[in-house]
């Protein structure tokens, strides 16, 4: 049950995000103080032992092996949906029925049309929903978003974004959920390509109109996993066809007349984890690399660019921790997220990014996989 001051969050999920968001409801309160602290009532898994093991490691009070279970409970006030993207709508739809507030890992869906019933659930539903776009919660990429509100940018000419990670170079790196259709809906397209579209959209104020877009997929059979943890897996001697794609390429039209270029690959062999976004205005320019996430890059046109370090304390969010130059991680987004959509709950303001906006990038993800299949031509993005 909550009182006026708690409130109780239940996890479906352990693996790699079920573990990070972990760690940030275990920690937010410490950090920020909010009208609410989130109780880790209870964790959801398909198998008793992994998942009271991850239970009992991560800081969860109670175990189901069965979602439904979860959502039901009395205790959970809010879910947490850290699955892969197949069971996304079922879970999401299942827990706003029953009056709950939702956090939902990205992509919000593999396919438009769940997306499209999801967010008509968020819509309809009492309870608040978000979709966990964290790196909108990197301090400099909401520096970013502030600067391009104030104007300094002035109009945006183009945004130059790529996701590049390797763990996938390999040919005999398994094939993990991560590289199926059924279960991923898309490849790099969908995990990390999702990510550079909603902070160009976000981080501009402006929505992806068109694109023309190539898809590949290098690797067409792989090793089947024999166990996986993470990123990481050992592989099996059987092998399975890889059903997704490996790298996406894509141009696209901005809604304030801009252009704009993406790139999602796992075959950037030595880019561990590299989401880069550089955006030129007619004023000046702003250039992001996660792999160095505490700086951001600004340029006012003459001079080339200056480099900020985003460690002092009027920066977005980093007031809440180390003293200025201490730096902040990847945990930190997660945190940060779980700060917005607890003070949203609490204040009865919607969050964002929402299920709509999680569908608006859905739409983008599909219109590139149309315009790869029928020849890269110029495809508009549905409404
Ligand atoms: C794997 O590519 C992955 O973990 C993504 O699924 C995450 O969304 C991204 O933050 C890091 O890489």
């Amino acid at each position: 049950m909550s009182d006026n001051t708690t409130i109780g969050v239940g996890m479906v999920g352990y693996a790699f995000m079920g573990r990070v968001h972990s760690q940030a409801w275990r920690s937010v309160s410490a950090f920020f103080d909010l009208p609410l602290r989130p109780r880790m009532a209870a964790i959801a898994g398909r198998s008793k032992e992994h998942t009271e093991a991850a239970a009992a490691q991560l800081g969860w009070a109670a175990v189901e092996t069965d979602w439904r279970e979860l959502v039901k409970r009395d205790d959970v006030q809010i879910v947490d949906i850290c699955t892969p993207g197949d069971s996304h709508a079922e879970i999401a739809i299942a827990a706003l029925e029953a009056g709950k507030h939702v956090l939902c890992e990205k992509p919000l869906a593999n396919t438009v049309a769940e997306a499209e019933i999801m967010a008509a659930a968020a819509a309809a539903a009492p309870g608040k929903s978000m979709v966990a776009f964290n790196y909108r919660r990197v301090p400099a990429i909401a520096l970013a978003r502030r600067y391009v509100e104030e104007g300094r940018l002035g109009e945006i000419r183009h945004v130059r974004a790529a996701y590049l990670q390797d763990w996938i170079v390999d040919p005999e790196f398994p094939l993990v959920w991560r590289l199926q259709k059924d279960k991923a809906g898309a490849g790099a397209l969908g995990d990390i390509g999702s990510h550079i579209i909603d902070a160009a959209q976000f981080i501009t104020g402006e929505s992806i109109l068109g694109v023309s877009a190539l898809t590949e997929t290098f690797i067409k059979e792989r090793p089947l996993a024999a166990a996986s943890a993470g990123l990481g897996a050992t592989a099996s001697s059987e092998k399975g066809e890889v059903t997704v794609d490996d790298a996406a390429l894509f141009i696209g039209r901005l809604s304030g007349g801009g252009l704009a270029s993406f790139e999602a690959t796992r075959f950037a062999a030595g880019r561990k984890n590299a989401m880069r976004i550089e955006i030129n205005g007619s004023l000046g320019s702003l250039a992001f690399d996660f792999e160095a996430m505490n700086e951001l890059w600004f340029s006012a046109g003459g001079g080339g660019f200056e480099r900020i370090l985003v460690t002092e304390p009027d920066h977005p969010y980093v007031g809440a921790w180390w003293p200025p130059g201490h730096g902040l991680g990847y945990e930190h987004t997660f945190t940060h997220e779980i700060r917005d959509f607890l003070e949203a709950v609490a204040t009865g303001v919607d969050p964002t990014p929402s299920f709509a906006d999680g569908l608006r990038v859905q739409r983008v993800l599909e219109a590139v996989e149309r315009s790869a299949a029928e020849g890269s031509r110029y495809t508009t993005v549905e409404d």
